[in-house]
């Protein structure tokens, strides 16, 4: 067997240009977290872009940059800011991701943007291509590359195509909207195995590909002419031990950071008052649900004043996709919300919410993660969500609440979790007075299963899991073309 190659619209790391040299920095979101560690231990090779434009790399540093990558196995494929724009600002976060997270009046339908994508992921195929033997694995990741499969599969007819989704895939209704839907399910089904975090997202996707292709599928299995597809779910997991350990490390030696959040943690940590701290940490996202949360919050310390001075939102909104529209006028939305209830319910002693625009170092994710009472998660929709699963990770001592809207595709696996409906205000302001009054024992309970699923089911079994089944499917393809 040879290697696996791993594909993804970003590469695990962020290059930055400074004075007349390069920073290289890891870079923050859900794919990137989960298959570092799978990553590391295996025998592959990762390929997808650095997160800065072509143009901006000055020539003479060109070299230094495919020398840091490779250092990490990466193999940079190289964007212009026109290719950016049209496929990763374009067709995937204005139509894609919003219509796969049901925002279908943000869904935009522009033939141009339809065009780059094409094009850009031709541009990942042929980086692909130059870097494959017939023995090795692909393993295509996420909304980006959904015609990917297709154009590897159109070339090398028998290599093994691994496909894995990290959004939702919406009900046949709203994915049948698309101009374009018979191209893209046509491109994932290039796959051998497609893989999705939930059973909904398979049952919708089987029924698009049904619906719009007229292939039927028996078994989770799509027979295509000489080739099978097979689609399955699987729940992406978090490395519990680098979370449980980093939370332990960090109890045992107070950090060393000096940040202002980390001193305003610090003060809150060692304030004599009993006020509690609830998190809400996530990119900068219209599908979390974060201007709704921080409504619920206001309404929580308007129905329940004797909260007042005795609880705090620390909110982190790691900025994301900054070009588009919506996300700008989320980030106004957000900010004029949190103005609005500090410069309500504030005392010269107490701000009701800390609100953090920017990403932060993983320690002071962890701390916040661990010194928490609460953790406020109510996204709209969410593929999966490993915030939810790795604060759970971090509560050594078992204490803390996890709420946690149905609409995650954590919600499956994580039943002892307050789950909610984001859109019920009610139900949301009910959460948190259950959750902060909730007796230690209930949290303990509660925390013990939750973490004994997710110590079982992680990340690395995960990656474990969906090449298992990649192999297996490939090697039944084999059998029943002998017979
Ligand atoms: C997509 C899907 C699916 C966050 N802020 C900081 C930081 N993070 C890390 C967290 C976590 C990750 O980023 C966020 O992952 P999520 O899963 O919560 O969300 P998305 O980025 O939207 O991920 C999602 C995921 O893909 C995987 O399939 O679960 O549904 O939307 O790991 O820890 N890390 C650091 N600083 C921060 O400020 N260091």
């Amino acid at each position: 067997m040879g290697k696996t190659i791993i594909i993804s619209n970003r590469l695990p790391l962020q290059i930055n240009i400074t004075e007349k040299d390069i920073e290289v920095t890891p870079s923050v979101g859900g794919l990137a977290t989960g298959l570092k560690s799978f990553h590391k231990e295996g025998d592959s090779i990762w390929i997808g872009w650095t997160g800065m434009p072509e143009e901006e790399i000055p020539d003479d540093l060109k070299g230094k940059v495919l020398e840091e990558a490779k250092k990490q196995n990466c193999l940079p494929v190289d964007l212009t800011s026109e290719e950016i724009e049209g496929f990763y600002y374009g067709f995937s976060n204005r139509t894609i991701w919003p219509l796969f997270h049901y925002f279908m009046e943000y869904s935009e339908f522009e033939p141009e943007d339809w065009e780059s994508y094409k094009r850009v992921n031709q541009k990942y195929a042929e980086a692909v291509l130059e870097n494959l033997n017939d023995d090795d694995e692909v393993w295509v990741h996420d909304y980006q590359l959904l015609l990917l499969p297709k154009m590897i599969r159109d070339k090398k007819p028998n290599v093994t195509i691994g496909f894995f989704n990290h959004i939702p895939f919406p009900s046949s209704e709203v994915f049948r909207t698309l101009p374009w839907r018979e191209e893209i399910l046509e491109g994932m089904l290039g796959a051998d195995l497609i893989g999705f975090h939930t059973y909904d997202y398979e049952r919708h996707f089987l029924r698009s590909v049904k619906l719009i292709l007229r292939k039927d599928s028996t078994f989770n299995e799509i027979h295509l002419g000489n080739r099978i597809v097979r689609v399955d779910s699987f729940p992406m997991g978090i490395d519990y031990q680098k979370f449980s350990d980093a939370s332990l490390n960090q109890q045992n030696q107070p950090s060393s950071e000096n940040s202002n959040f980390q001193k305003k943690l610090d003060y809150h940590k060692n304030s004599t008052s009993d006020a509690k701290l609830i998190i809400s940490i996530d990119r900068l996202d219209y599908t979390k649900g974060i201007a709704n949360r921080i409504r619920a919050y206001g309404y929580f310390l308007e129905k329940y004043p004797e909260y007042k001075e005795k609880v705090r939102l620390v909110m982190l909104a790691v900025p994301s996709r900054t070009n588009v529209p919506q996300y700008q006028l989320l980030k106004k939305e957000v900010d004029e919300l949190v103005g609005r209830i500090n410069g309500r319910f504030a005392t010269v002693n107490w701000t009701p919410i800390w609100y953090f625009f920017r990403s932060m170092p993983f320690e002071n994710l962890i701390d916040l993660y661990s010194s928490s009472d609460v953790a406020l998660i109510t996204p709209t929709r969410d593929g999966m969500n490993l915030v939810a699963k790795e604060y759970i990770a971090t509560r050594t001592d078992q204490t803390g609440v996890l709420i946690l809207s149905e609409m995650a595709g954590a919600a499956h696996e994580l039943n002892e979790a307050l789950i909610i409906n984001p859109n019920n205000f009610e139900q949301i302001v009910d959460a948190i007075k259950t959750a902060l009054e909730m007796p230690k024992e209930e949290q303990i309970r509660r925390n013990k299963m939750l973490q004994k699923r997710l110590k079982r089911y992680t990340v690395e079994k995960w990656a474990k899991d969906f090449m298992n089944s990649l192999r297996e499917a490939k090697n039944r393809i084999s059998k029943i073309k002998a017979e």
